[in-house]
């Protein structure tokens, strides 16, 4: 078994079997600017705290996987620069080579299930990109929930992404979506994206069920569940279209391929927005946060 480091905090809630929720750090060093990547950050982690669980953020430093980051090395890592974006194709080789990375969907939910946590909140996955028909791009983050059985709590997909494929791939794969509250499969910065989502729930308690319901049953894989941004912090569909629009023609003309890809776009409506984005994207994690505590709870029966 590979050597886990885990902090105290997240050593003791596994010792006592308080509820935990994993934490991804590619939002932190590629999907945010700093400071407000660390003040974020642990914003999210008081949030889950605040609501009865134990955060669990995940990232490789120098060649150890860490379960759980202390606040000097939430720190660092926030200011570091060239960190390495981890998925399930390179988390094992930074660490076999010694390096620093951080998790991204599909690698924090990898090292999540090593370490026993069945709940991962964060801001939006990965998906299909647009123009995936030719580019092939597709992100690891969906295979990874058709595989690896951690529930996964985002705000929806970001409208960067080819929302109907998505959902086309995540269904062919097994992948249950889950609406949280409402019938519409929520769009990151919008509750509503015009599609419905596949499976609607409006509690906690039934979302852990169907997580253990899967597991009973034997079937391979995570949930989806997709919390709508509060209603106050929604961007509108007509103010972030355009920018969207501008940042995928901006990618394309400068030749972005690959895993640079989505923070290139991400960085591009921070600036184009001028923070706007940023703002919203900070209230609906703290929003997925909650929520994720509370099914860590009902997991836990605490
Ligand atoms: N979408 C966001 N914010 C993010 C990401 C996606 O709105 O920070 C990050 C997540 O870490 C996600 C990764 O797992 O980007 C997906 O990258 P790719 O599209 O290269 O698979
Ligand atoms: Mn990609």
């Amino acid at each position: 078994m590979i050597d886990i480091h885990y902090s105290p905090e997240v050593a003791d809630a596994r010792a006592s079997g308080a509820p935990l929720v994993a934490l991804e750090s590619t939002i932190i060093t590629h999907g945010m600017p700093w400071p407000q990547n660390v003040e974020t950050a642990r914003e999210v982690e008081a949030t889950i705290r605040a609501e009865g669980a134990v955060p669990a953020t995940i990232a490789v430093l120098s060649g150890r996987l860490h379960v759980g980051l202390t606040d000097d090395e939430l720190e660092t890592l926030g200011q570091a620069k060239d960190v390495a974006k981890l998925s399930r194709a390179d988390i094992a080789a930074c660490i076999a080579t010694g390096g620093t990375g951080a998790t991204t969907v599909a690698a924090t939910m990898i090292a999540a299930h090593l370490a026993g946590i069945r709940v991962f909140a964060t801001g939006g996955i990965g998906g299909v990109h647009r123009g995936a028909e030719t580019s092939f791009d597709i992100s690891a983050d969906l295979i990874e929930l058709a595989t690896t059985p951690v529930t996964v709590v985002a705000a929806g997909a970001k409208a960067i992404l080819d929302l109907p494929k998505t959902l086309e791939v995540l269904e062919t794969n097994g992948v249950p979506v889950i609406a949280y509250g409402q019938d519409d499969f929520p769009a990151f910065w919008s509750r509503a994206s015009g599609l419905g989502a596949p499976l609607r729930m409006d509690s906690a308690e039934d979302i852990a069920r169907a997580a253990e319901t899967r597991t009973a049953m034997g079937l391979s894989g995570g949930q989806l569940v997709a919390n709508p941004i509060p209603q106050e912090y929604e961007i509108a569909q007509e103010v972030i279209g355009p920018i969207i629009e501008a940042a995928l023609d901006e990618a394309e003309a400068q030749g972005i391929k690959g895993k640079a890809v989505t923070p290139f776009l991400l960085d591009h409506i921070f600036r184009a927005t001028d923070g706007a984005s940023l703002t919203a994207n900070i209230a609906l994690v703290l929003n997925n946060a909650r929520l994720g505590a509370g099914i860590a709870r009902a997991l836990a029966g605490k």
